[in-house]
């Protein structure tokens, strides 16, 4: 198998290497390919150095799987032309809404790659790839009618460029320096900012509307949703508190035996001071990790829960390389 990473020198790029290395998936030939900035630098994967491609002129028929994370206008501008001489699995939000490419989390809706009509697959969004994993097993269960969600969401879901700069910030913070942000529309560092991604006319940020769409799109268009996304001065890691009411009754008891058997999530709920994942404690780790279920008291059959997974793995770089394992098993038969 011959793999091509198009945006191999960013956040999510780096990550698919080392996911790469660890899946041990048998790779004939990795292609790393990049914008002009970065081409002809040397990067190493399984102790070999390979150089960056320049995305303007590499030829996309060298590979059988190529994975975009370069962003949205690169995915826009290259994907489809690639697709004609590579299946593309890409990460970002350009083609997830598109009725003819399928959105696939594997642990959710693996079937969905069976109909691949434009040789793409997308990748969802960090925040909907975690929040889906923990609600699925559940909706087989016992069927979501609403989920209201809340995000704590790290700031390496915008790039190396914002987590250099909330460490900058906290330095000129702690040394009461004046601080301009430039990748934050306000203070990050020791603050929480309601935006992520621009505006839509309803008010709700288009970080809020992926997460309702794709998960409709993933796991079930019946599913009412509504989500607050928040940034907040952590590195990596995404948080989420959620509040799922469901048509059926449920116990407890099953919904813990549920999450902690469901392929890729692991139950972590103490009810004692320090007996709940945290993001720092989620990083660099592939389970999407649950907390604090509780009943809401408040209202029939509904709970509240916490989510915690590392948003460039389950979010992004991991995901992603399960739907490339996903499809070798499939073209393999
Ligand atoms: C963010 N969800 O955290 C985005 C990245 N895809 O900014």
């Amino acid at each position: 198998m011959n793999i091509a990473i198009v945006g191999a020198s960013g956040n999510v790029g780096r990550k698919m290497l080392e996911v790469l290395e660890q899946k041990k998936i048998s790779i004939e030939q990795l292609f790393l390919v990049a914008s002009s900035r970065s081409a002809g630098q040397k990067v190493n994967f399984n102790g070999k150095e390979h150089e960056i491609f320049n995305l303007e002129t590499y030829d996309f028929s060298k590979a059988e799987i190529t994975f975009f994370a370069a962003g949205g206008k690169i995915s826009e501008k290259y994907a489809e032309k690639a697709a004609k001489h590579t299946t593309v699995i890409d990460n970002s939000s350009f083609f997830r809404m598109d009725q003819d490419v399928p959105l696939i989390v594997p642990q959710v809706n693996p079937e969905a790659i069976n109909v691949l009509k434009k040789n793409i697959i997308a990748n969802p969004n960090c925040s909907t790839a975690q929040l889906v994993i923990a609600l699925k097993p559940l909706h087989d269960e016992f069927n979501i009618k609403r989920v209201v969600i809340s995000t704590y969401q790290s700031v390496s879901g915008g790039g190396k460029a914002s987590m250099d700069e909330l460490i900058e910030q906290t330095k000129l913070s702690l040394d009461k320096k004046k601080i301009n942000s430039k990748n934050f529309t306000k203070q990050i560092a020791f603050n929480a900012i309601p935006h992520i991604d621009v505006f839509a006319d309803d008010g709700y940020t288009k970080e809020e509307l992926k997460m309702v769409n794709e998960t409709k799109k993933i796991l079930d268009d019946k599913i009412e949703l509504t989500a607050t996304c928040v940034r907040i001065p952590v590195l990596v890691s995404h948080a989420e508190s959620v509040n799922i009411e469901f048509e059926k009754p449920f116990s407890l008891q099953t919904i813990h035996s549920l999450l902690d058997s469901a392929e890729g999530c692991e139950v972590y709920d103490k009810r004692e001071d320090g007996g709940y994942i945290t993001p720092l404690e989620a990083e660099g780790k592939n389970e999407t990790y649950i907390s604090r279920i509780r009943e809401d008291k408040t209202k029939k059959n509904t709970l509240n829960m916490w989510i915690v997974s590392d948003n460039l793995l389950r979010g992004a770089a991991l995901n992603a390389v399960e739907i490339a394992e996903l499809l070798i098993r499939k073209n393999n038969g």
